[in-house]
């Protein structure tokens, strides 16, 4: 291995001081980065078919000459490949199962029926085909799929099945936002690599219980921390966090501002300046980019440096072969910009979108929903792990509810609805609402200690849906439920 890692100690982080004297005695680690940017960054193949499979099977790939991976992987790609779509589409897919353990394909972000979505008790056995028939009524948006079986889903994703699900309609064509080369999709996501350059999923004992597994190596579409070369000219990145636990807050080393234009569930009414932002596992985030405005040739997209709470982070990693904690700041990927060839002028319209969320005073019910971690059990929602046939909420048909999710545990949790696009109404504490929260949304961090709102209309087909956290070890420890719609 000839990577270069540079790792800068900047002494005791303020979350530390309130743990013992013993595991105090870590630093926080301000930043790990691989200077190198070797692989030119990966851009999945895409499918637009009205039908099609996805076959996954074992296989082994090496991703760079260090390091390789032997997992899982659809269609022979890694990343899975990019599906597009327009909204109102209707689609086949066949589902085939070789990866010798049973799986089941979730599309995440879609409002589609209970026995399309995913659902664990869904899963089929290794050798087996699901057929997926539905047709997608909702906004444009960065969606994506990955597997969903009960206890397996964070292995599976982190072995290689992930992918984006791209839906486009009339009301975001009518905006003319950059396409085709100028349009890049980064699915981000750390790894675990051994002392013979494997990826290997093994979550330690603190991982599986507290953190989730937390790797030192940045794969960008599968590459490891790649360059990817652009022109002088605004870039629309579609960038979805689909690491097993970590968050990162994503923003340009020098700082340069860029333009938030979209969520989970598509675009925001209105363009949202900032240099950084907060994605947490499962979240995504449609923004513009001008590299015209940086000044040097060559930019770095970083996860800068960010505090959280009480975080257990620094228990996963004093107790051995976790990666780096929560917070630790890394290099993403480096753009490489060419000066002499500037796009076309593009001004970012003040309106993206028509704004009407749910009100208040439309919500039947407020719930609370409560995320605690106990002895021997794990990590719980209100006191329970999940069973796959215990309905634990039930909600009705075309009704519109409050959520309250409240962090109980002093670990990050973002939080997952399926079958729904919610809005986020608030959150204790002094975070506020982050620029993603200010348009649709599926999946919300809630931080140790905090409370966070969201209102959503229940409009899909009655049945059975699952809520979860989507750290995949928190998930997979029985930190998800059922909920019905009647
Ligand atoms: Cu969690």
């Amino acid at each position: 291995m000839n990577r270069k890692k540079f790792i800068r100690n900047i002494g005791l982080g303020a979350g530390v001081l309130a743990f013992s004297p013993i595991i105090s005695a870590c630093s926080k680690e301000e930043f790990i980065t691989n200077e190198d940017f070797l692989i030119s960054l990966p851009i999945p193949d895409e499918i637009n078919a009205a039908s099609f499979s996805l076959s996954a099977a074992k296989t082994t790939t090496d991703i760079s000459k260090d390091i390789r991976l032997s997992g899982f992987q659809i269609n022979e790609s890694f990343p899975s490949p990019t599906i597009r779509k327009s909204k109102g589409d209707p689609v086949n897919i066949s589902f085939k199962n070789e990866i010798g353990q049973e799986s089941i394909i979730h599309w995440h972000g879609f409002i589609i029926p209970p026995d399309m979505d995913g659902h664990p008790r869904d899963a089929v056995s290794s050798g087996q085909n699901y057929e997926y028939k539905f047709t997608v009524n909702q906004r444009a948006g960065t969606y994506w799929y990955h597997p969903h079986p009960d206890k397996l889903t964070g292995e599976q994703v982190y072995k290689g099945m992930a992918g984006f699900y791209i839906i486009e309609d009339e009301e975001e064509k009518a905006l003319n936002l950059p396409s085709g080369k100028f349009e890049i999709p980064l699915l981000i996501q750390d790894r675990k690599v051994n002392g013979s350059g494997e990826i290997v999923y093994n979550p330690s004992r603190p991982e599986k219980m507290m953190t989730g597994i937390l790797g030192d190596q940045i794969l960008i579409n599968g590459g490891p921390t790649p360059y990817h070369e652009v022109e002088s000219s605004v870039y629309r990145l579609r960038l979805l966090n689909g690491s097993n636990a970590r968050i990162y807050n994503i923003a340009f080393k020098d700082n340069t501002p860029y333009t938030v234009i979209g969520a989970d569930g598509g675009l925001l009414p209105s363009p949202v300046d900032t240099s950084e932002l907060l994605l947490a596992p499962g979240e995504r985030a449609d923004i513009l980019v001008d590299f015209s405005k940086f000044a040097n040739n060559n930019v770095k997209l970083i996860s800068k440096i960010f505090e959280i709470p009480s975080s257990g982070g620094m228990m996963g990693n004093m107790m051995g072969s976790g990666g780096s904690e929560q917070g630790t700041g890394f290099s993403l990927m480096e753009f490489r910009i060419d000066k002499s060839i500037t796009g076309a002028e593009f001004s970012i319209p003040e309106q993206l979108s028509e704004s009407n969320f749910p009100l208040r005073s439309e919500s039947s019910k407020t719930r609370q929903i409560r995320l605690s971690m106990q002895m021997m059990q794990g990590h719980t929602i209100n006191g329970k792990r999940f069973s796959m046939n215990r309905v634990d909420e039930q909600v009705k048909q075309g009704d519109t509810e409050i959520w309250e999710f409240i962090n109980e545990t002093n670990e990050p949790h973002p939080m997952h609805v399926h079958a729904v696009q919610f809005k986020v109404l608030e959150r204790s504490g002094n975070r506020g609402l982050i620029p993603t929260e200010k348009g649709w949304k599926d999946t919300v961090l809630v931080m140790p200690d905090e409370r966070v709102q969201v209102i959503m209309k229940f409009t899909s087909e009655k049945g059975l849906y699952v809520f979860h956290c989507h750290n995949l070890e928190h998930e997979d420890s029985g930190m998800m439920a059922n909920f019905e719609v009647i």
